[in-house]
């Protein structure tokens, strides 16, 4: 009987912490959309749709082992990005070897949600 009883109280116990962690994660996926209040209409039902941005900045730094390129970029409407300092994955198809840090750029990105990849880089005028 006191086993049963034991046993039960677990099995309330871990539905408690169940919905716990079901609200966290409910909340935890909401937070990315008031980031990007630009990509909610346009994904709509579709969800991460791939979208493309061209955009102006600087190069802060080529990462030739990971293919990577860091730019201090414009603001980007297109995708509702304030002027920022991050670093970007580039396509295999990018000749980051033609890259210098320092160089002002235009570059175009595709991708979806907080996730894009250069798709190619060209100097500024
Ligand atoms: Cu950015």
């Amino acid at each position: 009987m006191s086993e049963l009883g034991r046993s039960n109280r677990k099995g309330a116990l871990a539905a408690i912490v169940a919905a716990l962690l079901l609200a966290g994660g409910v909340q935890a996926q909401a937070a990315p959309m008031d980031d990007m209040p630009g990509m909610s209409g346009k994904a709509g039902a579709e969800g991460a749709k791939q979208q493309t941005a061209s955009a102006t900045g600087t190069v802060a730094a080529v990462n030739a082992s990971q293919h990577k390129v860091t730019f201090d970029h414009e603001p980007i409407p297109a995708i509702n990005w304030p002027a920022m300092h991050m670093e970007f994955p580039a396509a295999q198809s990018v000749d980051l070897s033609k890259v210098k840090p320092g160089e002002k750029v235009k570059f175009t990105l595709s991708g979806s949600k907080g996730s894009y990849t250069v798709q190619s880089i060209a100097p500024a005028q």
